[in-house]
């Protein structure tokens, strides 16, 4: 899953696709590099970041979704906002990912009415206050357990079983320390027989556990960091990798595949 930040500030490429074309352009360079699939956010989730309005949200992410729609790439729409959900599949979207587990009261039977894939993320807090002071009694159990509710909820409202995956949302509300031992427990996840996506592009966990010094390492020289997380994901299960790095990740999980099958 390839990712497209049409927002000004998102955390690592924060800017670079504001404008609609470059946005596009971007999009149509990663699924040449291998992407199955586009994830479209027009609202930063950035550590520390404020929500834009539903009209500022539209206005970003429409005219890519519509423009990759006619080029006929699979669409995954970044949102917690029911009626920009309902837009973009409208205007061709193939899932929902939203990091809220719909927060949204309208979005589950959204979702069930368009026959949408959803990915359900789990976040503790909100972007503006999840990294102030994280805490679980046992991250992977609460987690877990708060993904599977959140599936059953889906399901209730007639989203198919088949169409749900989950997500631990890593760096949403979690230290280091928790980021890793949900890693290291993936399985738990997996076994749970819904599709597991995850997400650790660039993320600042790598950034710290792999610091020079006492600087963490900047975001733009993660990728080997984000390659490694990215392999372990997939070794342990995981069937969805969110990835800004289209052509490397696509050749490392091509790698892993090969291996698998040998
Ligand atoms: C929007 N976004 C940023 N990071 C993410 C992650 O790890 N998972 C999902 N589902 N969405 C994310």
């Amino acid at each position: 899953m390839g990712i497209l930040n049409v927002t000004p500030d998102s955390f690592s490429d924060g800017g670079q696709h504001f404008d609609p074309n470059a946005a596009i352009q971007a999009a149509l360079k990663m699924m040449e590099e291998g992407a199955d699939i586009i994830d479209i956010g027009g609202e930063s989730t950035r550590p520390g970041s404020e929500g834009v309005t539903q009209e500022e949200e539209l206005r970003r992410v429409m005219p890519v979704v519509e423009a990759l729609a006619v080029h006929q790439v699979p669409i995954s729409i970044d949102t917690a906002k029911s009626e920009v959900a309902r837009q973009a599949l409208k205007a061709g979207a193939v899932v929902v990912n939203d990091i809220t587990s719909f927060s949204d009261p309208e979005m589950p039977l959204i979702c069930a009415e368009a026959g949408c894939k959803v990915c359900l993320m789990h976040i503790q807090g909100t972007p503006r206050t999840m990294q102030k002071h994280p805490h679980y009694e046992n991250v992977v159990e609460e987690i877990l357990t708060f993904l599977l509710v959140k599936a059953k909820e889906a399901e209730q409202a007639g989203v198919k079983r088949e169409d749900i995956w989950i997500d631990p949302g890593i760096g949403f509300g979690k230290t280091v320390e928790h980021n890793l031992e949900l890693l290291k427990d993936l399985k738990r996840f997996v076994d749970s027989g819904y599709p597991v996506l995850i997400g650790t592009s660039r993320k600042s966990f790598i950034g710290k556990l792999l610091a020079a010094g006492d600087q963490p390492l900047p975001a733009d020289q993660r990728l080997e960091g984000t390659l490694a997380t990215q392999a372990w994901s997939q070794i342990q299960g995981a069937r969805i990798i969110r990835a800004h790095d289209a052509l490397e990740s696509r050749r490392t999980i091509d790698m892993i595949s090969n291996l698998q099958n040998a």
